[in-house]
């Protein structure tokens, strides 16, 4: 970044110091992910210069014979990976992908149900700040009390009640396989349409550790980051019949112009996630995170629904009396990234949280493995144990900084000169 250096100075320490934090740190959000390198390079690339609009062979611009090459081969790929009869990979996000599906099937105040947000969904499935609580009359379906998975029964109950037009699933916290062909039969009994959000375990689905939804859902929306582990952005999947009516709501019903520098990113994403490197990857995300579960819970603290199927652990801080929001900073202070997240029937309230939210993508990228999962457990309960006591948390930064050592960022072959 020596031009960066020369021309914008302040800015070029700000990218250092980012850099920085993420290489002597060690990352736990769920969401997150290190890209490759060819990540950062497609999405630094020369296609951010090409504006356009539409899809291949029907675009409003002109000089896209290149950039149509581009989001073709994206498109094949994305179907090949998830075996899906269509692809759009314009989204810019996953909000932005769930915005488009509802454009393309919803009119305002049609009602939905979706999962709610303080016990596993996410905010653009009908949250009441967000716009898809605002535009269309959601109804949210919960988790049962006992198990913590989702009440099925309850689900089915409300569909039959309500007769939603759209039925939607998946979501930012929920730790254990879905039964989308339960939602499905339930959707189809009531000529609902059947759509999963599968941002956050999209890489396991590619690599075939994670129900495929795309089997069972008219349309499946996902982010290209999370355990897919690439481009910042979004993309939908559906069966043919819905294509033109995706293709629509995507643009013109919720989008401009495309990102292509992003798109091109998209394209490598799904490429990548096809390899078996790929997945041994994410074979060994599950596995961390089933093994730091284990350590967490012989610690004394409580795994929501009592452990996890994917890259995600909710735990539950209450028997060791901590809340979310002090175990946040706590472990921030010592360079562990967590969330504070809500548990089901959580009695605080959202920024003080009874939980914290722990995925396992990032640290496996960087090489870890169960024996590494010990240590970062171990640290975790020195934490717990010490909020308050700044000279222990000193020292357990240095414990942080030795295990970031030990699993180099890019095995160190990455710099910002
Ligand atoms: N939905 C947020 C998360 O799961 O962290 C951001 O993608």
């Amino acid at each position: 970044m020596y031009r960066l250096k020369n021309s914008d100075p302040v800015l070029y320490q700000i990218v250092r110091e980012e850099f920085n934090r993420q290489k002597s740190g060690i990352e736990l959000i769920a969401s997150e992910s290190y890209v490759p390198i060819e990540i950062m390079e497609l999405q630094g690339s020369i296609f951010t210069n090409k504006t356009t609009e539409g899809f291949p062979g029907r675009r409003y611009f002109a000089g896209c014979h290149v950039v149509d090459k581009m989001e073709n081969l994206g498109i094949e790929r994305a179907k090949k990976l998830f075996n899906a009869e269509h692809a759009n990979i314009q989204p810019h996000s996953g909000s932005q992908a769930n915005q488009a599906v509802y454009s393309a099937v919803l009119q305002p105040h049609d009602t939905v149900l979706g999962l709610r947000l303080d016990q596993g969904g996410h905010l653009t499935h009908g949250n009441r700040v967000n716009f898809s609580g605002k535009i269309y009359n959601f109804i949210s379906y919960g988790l049962n009390k006992e198990t913590e998975l989702i009440d099925y029964e309850e689900l089915e109950d409300l569909a039959i009640k309500h007769r939603p037009k759209l039925i939607v699933t998946g979501g930012s916290a929920y730790p254990r396989f879905i039964d989308f062909k339960r939602i499905s039969d339930i959707a189809e009994s009531i000529g609902a349409y059947f759509m999963v959000d599968m941002a956050h375990v999209a890489g396991l689905v590619a690599a075939g550790i994670y129900p495929n939804p795309v089997e069972y859902a008219d349309f499946v929306t996902s982010t290209t980051t999370k355990t897919l582990c690439g481009a910042r952005g979004g993309f939908i999947l559906c069966k043919e019949k819905y294509a033109k009516s995706v293709d629509k709501g995507v643009f013109p019903g919720s989008q401009g112009s495309a990102h292509l520098h992003i798109m091109a990113a998209k394209a490598y994403t799904f490429k990548r996630a096809g390899t078996e490197e790929f997945k041994d990857l994410m074979k060994q995300v599950v596995k961390n995170a089933q093994k730091l579960g284990e350590i967490l819970k012989e610690y004394g603290l409580r795994l929501v629904s009592g452990g996890t199927d994917s890259h995600l652990l909710l735990v539950d801080l209450r028997p060791k009396g901590i809340t979310g929001k002090a175990l946040e900073e706590a472990l921030d202070y010592v360079g562990i990234t967590v969330n504070k997240n809500m548990i089901p029937f959580d009695p605080e309230k959202p920024m003080i949280t009874s939980g914290i939210r722990i995925g396992t993508t990032a640290i496996t990228i960087r090489g870890a493995k169960e024996e590494d999962m010990e240590e970062v457990g171990d640290i975790i309960k020195e934490v717990s144990e010490n909020i308050e006591n700044k000279n222990k948390l000193d020292f357990l930064k240095g414990r942080v900084l030795n295990l970031s050592k030990r699993l180099p960022l890019y095995n160190g072959d990455y710099d910002i000169v």
